[in-house]
């Protein structure tokens, strides 16, 4: 079966995701494209899927008998309604993150898929099938005994003048957020943020670096750097440290230079090009379980968890507090 997809926002996000299903992946065709600007929708179309159909809104092309399976990639603000359309469609559907703007929008749509019974959301929180993530994991699980403290980073070259002090978190931690949750099955109790001393690069709305600390239901305690204006390139770094060892994520591959008396690697500069295999098999993974009428990944309830977690954050920007970090009773259709 050939999964015939409809995606809603052809943004920069939007765009990559039918390039890929159009010439990287199988089992799939862009069949149906919307955009508010329908001028991007007609550019993509012209560029990667002269077949698809342009819809005027994506509420139509959800509800087209043409479209299978639905893509959101839209502006975050408009998810909830085109995940929640989409479920009440019966339709699969691959959010990217943010499953909602709010906690309470996350709510709504694992409610409305619970009361369905079956799992049709599947969350884009790549990290999850990315290799030297997975790797990480694999050696944790075998071999550090039980996990104590994580340090990590994350770290952009620099970001735009609308990047604001929340979005660290809403925007740019939360990949952090359901990362550590997945590496340690576990979930967070509490979450504090502190701000060294400002960047002289950071622009005037956004304080940077910060440091976000939390700590786990089993106790495990996590500091993780968040630096939008490093200027020296897209840099992910992740050390667990356990009871028996410590492993530390991979580099990504790069080749290694001497010359003129320096011993060097290049550092990737974006975050397309650092998670780009894992775009693909993320997506390859949504195609190949549409077929079969529910799908697996980073769930709603895993997106309605980030949105808990990363608000618990933004107040603890705000406040300073240690703030606390509590969460509902999970429905079954999520264990
Ligand atoms: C962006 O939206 C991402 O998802 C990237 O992974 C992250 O590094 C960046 O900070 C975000 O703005």
């Amino acid at each position: 079966m050939t999964v015939k997809i409809g995606v809603v926002g052809t943004g920069m996000i939007g765009r990559d995701h039918t390039r890929r299903i159009q010439e990287v992946l199988t089992g799939a065709e862009v069949v149906a494209l919307s955009d508010y600007l329908p001028k991007n929708a007609e550019a993509l179309q012209a560029a990667h899927a002269p077949d698809a159909e342009i819809f005027a809104t994506g509420e139509e092309l959800i509800a087209s008998d043409s479209v299978d399976a639905v893509l959101v990639c839209s502006t975050g603000s408009t998810h909830e309604a085109y995940v929640l359309a989409a479920i009440a469609a019966r339709k699969p559907v691959f959010c990217e993150k943010p499953l909602a703007t709010t906690a309470e929008g996350a709510r709504r749509i694992v409610e409305a898929e619970t009361a369905t019974g079956t799992r049709r959301v599947q969350v884009g929180f790549m990290r999850r099938f990315d290799r030297s993530y997975n790797l990480l994991k694999a050696t944790m699980e075998a071999e550090l005994g039980a996990p104590l403290m994580i340090h990590a980073a994350h770290r952009n070259p620099t970001v735009p003048e609308q990047y604001v002090t929340p979005m660290a978190i809403h925007d740019t931690f939360i990949h952090e957020i359901d990362t550590f949750r997945w590496l340690l099955d576990d979930d967070f109790v509490s979450a504090q943020v502190v701000f060294p001393r400002k960047t002289r690069h950071a622009h005037a709305r956004v304080a940077d670096p910060q440091i976000v600390l939390l700590e786990t239901s089993k106790g495990v305690r996590i500091d993780c750097e968040i630096f939008v204006n490093c200027r020296y390139g897209y840099d992910i770094q992740c050390q667990v440290v356990g009871e028996d060892g410590v492993a530390t994520l991979p580099e990504p591959m790069a080749v290694t230079t001497r010359k003129d008396e320096r011993l060097s690697n290049p550092i990737l500069t974006d975050w397309q090009s650092r998670f780009g295999a894992a775009f693909d098999t993320e997506l390859q993974d949504f195609i190949d379980t549409v077929p079969s009428g529910t799908v697996g990944g980073p769930s709603a309830w895993d997106g309605y968890v980030a949105a808990i977690s990363s608000d618990a954050c933004v107040t603890a920007q705000e406040t300073g507090d240690i703030v606390p970090i509590s969460l509902p009773d999970r429905p079954k259709l999520y264990d």
